[in-house]
């Protein structure tokens, strides 16, 4: 695909190719002409956006880019499309259940294609990692859902800070039960936390698809907009968050993750606090006493109640 025709609904006027990403087979990412918004998007059209392991690792690399990039405070996740195939829209539809192996996903369909260093890296279900990243970047990543989200794409936008959806063609549906496979971790367990024990039960045990409606009124999802205007609403959204104090926001992710993330969320959260306090004039006091060799002076910091 030209950079000029890569999904019906992004906006080249408003996007310049990310650092790097002329490599990539399986996504796009793209930055916003002021810097401060990535856009990261599956490419696979024709298998509903399905990944694969290759598919992971360039998502992994194009999120960490922006992860380290300190003008981005904001990523939208989305998937292409249409299909060439046959007009359907996806975010995601989960691992590519065509290379499936009994250890995990195989590095590609293509055998021919997998280069000698990558066959440690084949059968993994390393998706999770990318999970985890969305998790801990101290940054908002928001599901842009402008198709199926299916399968592990489900547990994906899960795991997004917030999602936003087309209204007629943003559809979802938790089909790891029906073949075989089981996100036990956010995907499941935290969709649970989002939308009450139930409903998350419900998803998962029956399969069954589910409009942007209706994960919106279960609070899996924040908007439902007109598919037209998706990307333009999601850049809207990120505009707003883009207004606000970095390190406010940063605090806020992690404090809302920590009672989620056990004793992981408490340490994301005292690595930030940490952070802070090393700013304070308390702090370099105590990092001067000991460069030069003297007992500390914490006389003019109260012990404040
Ligand atoms: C998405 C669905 C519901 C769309 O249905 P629709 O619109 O009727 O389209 P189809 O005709 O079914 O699909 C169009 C073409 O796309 C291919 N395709 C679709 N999805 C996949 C896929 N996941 N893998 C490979 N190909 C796919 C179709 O085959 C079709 O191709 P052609 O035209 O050639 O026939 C529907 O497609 C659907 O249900 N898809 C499967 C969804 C699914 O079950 N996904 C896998 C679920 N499991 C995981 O994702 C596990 C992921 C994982 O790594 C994991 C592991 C451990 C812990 C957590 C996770 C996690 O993240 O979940």
């Amino acid at each position: 695909m030209t950079d000029t025709h890569v999904s019906d609904l992004f906006d080249p006027a408003e996007w310049t190719l990310a650092p790097g990403a002329g490599e990539y087979t399986d996504i796009t990412a793209h930055v916003s002409n002021d810097g401060r918004i990535a856009r990261i998007a599956f490419d696979r059209p024709e298998v509903r956006n399905a990944f694969r392991p290759h598919t992971v690792d360039e998502l992994y690399r194009a999120l960490d880019a922006a992860r380290q990039d300190p003008r981005i405070g904001v990523v939208l996740l989305t998937g292409n499309g249409p299909s060439p195939k046959d007009g359907g829209w996806a975010f995601c539809s989960g691992g590519d259940q065509r290379i499936r192996g009994r250890d995990g996903y195989k590095y590609s369909d293509d055998e021919s294609a997998v280069p000698a260093d990558a066959q440690a890296r084949a059968g993994r279900l390393h998706i999770l990692e990318v999970q985890r990243l969305i998790r801990f970047m101290p940054k908002v990543v928001i599901a842009v859902v402008s198709g199926w989200a299916a399968g592990g794409g489900h547990s994906l936008h899960v795991v997004c800070d917030l999602t936003i959806a087309s209204a007629e063609h943003g559809r979802f549906k938790q089909t790891d039960a029906d073949v075989g496979s089981f996100d036990a971790g956010y995907g499941s367990a935290y969709m649970a936390r989002q939308t009450g024990q139930k409903f998350a039960r419900e998803v998962f045990f029956l399969a069954e698809e589910y409009s942007a409606e209706r994960a919106m009124q279960a609070g899996a999802v924040n908007r439902v907009v007109p598919h037209a205007d998706l990307e333009r609403e999601a850049v809207a959204m990120a505009r707003t968050i883009l207004t606000k104090s970095p390190t406010a926001i940063r605090m806020l992710k992690f404090a809302f993750n920590a009672v989620d993330d056990g004793l992981v969320g408490q340490q994301v959260f005292a690595g930030e606090a940490t952070r802070l306090a090393y700013g304070t004039d308390e702090a370099v006091e105590g990092r001067d006493s000991f460069l030069e060799k003297r007992e500390p002076d914490w006389s003019p910091y109260p012990w404040h109640f």
